[in-house]
């Protein structure tokens, strides 16, 4: 991939596999082998199971709210494929196949859902911060972790991080998009334009041709990669984690895809746009294209495929029973970790509340 024939003023975007599953770039030359695009496929289907079942255990009321990945699985799958552990993650929130080659175990993840915080410890995962939902405000710690990269003299780590359309239209975005640039900081900056903030569309979103121009401006190159492609997005983050790993400065990437799903399990997309629209990206879905391309060659059949969901699922099963399992915070530990000795008012505060929970489990 080269970034300069993919000039995001002209709006180019770069594509290797279209929706049919064929190949559309002739110097492609195969940079997932065949073992690899399969595994790829592999890693997003169990993604992508996954979040189907998140959606489901928060309708049956046994998860809070939730932010469906569906549709959008390449993206996360193909910079998780690229992420080393010494690289650091800075996330927004639905980057869920990342977050799974990074480390964290679905139980971990489930557990934030059902608001825990032990969640974010991501006991076998390095250099990962906690998931971000004050939009675009990760993108400045993402520069500051790059920052420090730098100072320390630390060589080939990337930072990795992610944010919304509408993330770009938050002055934390061009904050850290500006010192990123001057600073020369490696940083990725991944943005999944899946056409909506919520229920906003992209067309409210910004009057540039696209998110990769705003690149322009900063002084660091940027590229629009069709995001449901799962080959242009693998050789687009690993061609920019070399390049920002190199010490030439930040990248930003803008991934086009499409939510398929709701914003969250609190949100009904029906309301604010049409079946039509919803059809045509599912004809462009991520998996189904890379699948399409697989049995092309003759490497995936529905057999296989029914035999990994039923395998997928029992794993998921298991790691969600865990996570409802798992002991509840107590009310000591809410007060125990913030100071050496309890202040007076906030013993006051735990006695109150001690005795309220008291009286909650003995009325009659
Ligand atoms: C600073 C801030 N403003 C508003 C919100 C409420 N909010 C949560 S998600 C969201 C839309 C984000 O859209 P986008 O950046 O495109 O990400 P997506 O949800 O599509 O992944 C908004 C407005 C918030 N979490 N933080
Ligand atoms: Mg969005």
């Amino acid at each position: 991939m080269n970034f300069k024939k993919y000039d995001p003023l002209k709006d180019i975007m770069y594509q290797v596999l279209d929706k049919n599953g064929n190949l559309t770039l002739a110097d492609w030359d195969n940079k997932l082998n065949d073992m690899e695009a399969k595994t790829a496929y592999e890693k997003m289907l169990f993604a992508r199971q996954a979040d189907i079942k998140a959606v489901s255990y928060q309708r049956q009321g046994r998860m809070y709210t939730y932010p469906p990945n569906l549709g959008q699985e390449a993206i996360a799958v193909a910079a998780g494929m690229v992420i080393r552990d010494e690289d650091w993650l800075v996330p927004a929130f639905r980057e869920l196949g990342t977050y799974l080659a990074k480390g964290m175990s679905l139980k971990e993840y489930f557990l934030y859902f059902r608001g825990h915080e032990d969640s974010l410890i991501f006991k076998n995962a390095k250099n990962f911060l906690p998931f971000s939902v004050p939009i675009a405000s990760q993108l400045l710690h993402a520069v500051g972790i790059g920052y420090a990269i730098k100072y320390k003299e630390e060589k080939d780590k990337v930072v990795f991080t992610f944010v919304g359309d509408g993330g770009t239209s938050e002055g934390d975005f061009h904050e850290a998009m500006n010192f990123a640039a001057v600073w020369k900081v490696p940083v990725i900056f991944i943005v999944q334009n899946n056409q909506f903030a919520i229920s906003v569309p992209f067309n409210k979103q910004t009057a540039s041709v696209n998110i990769a121009a705003k690149s322009v401006a900063y002084g660091m190159p940027g590229i629009k990669v069709d995001g449901n492609d799962i080959f242009a997005m693998y050789d687009a983050v690993q061609t920019t984690a070399d390049y920002a790993g190199k010490g030439n400065g930040p990248v930003l990437i803008e991934a086009l895809t499409f939510r398929a799903g709701a914003h969250t399990t609190s949100d009904d997309p029906s309301k604010y746009r049409t079946k039509e629209e919803e059809d045509n990206w599912a004809a462009k879905d991520p998996l189904l294209r890379l699948k399409k391309y697989l049995q092309g060659k003759d490497l995936w059949n529905a057999k296989e495929e029914n035999a990994l969901l039923d395998q997928y699922d029992l794993e998921i099963e298991r790691q969600f029973e865990e996570a409802e399992n798992y002991p509840t915070t107590t009310l000591d530990e809410v007060f125990d970790y913030h100071y050496e000795e309890l202040p007076e008012e906030l013993n006051r505060q735990k006695v109150a509340y001690k005795k309220f929970l008291n009286w909650k489990e003995t009325r009659k």
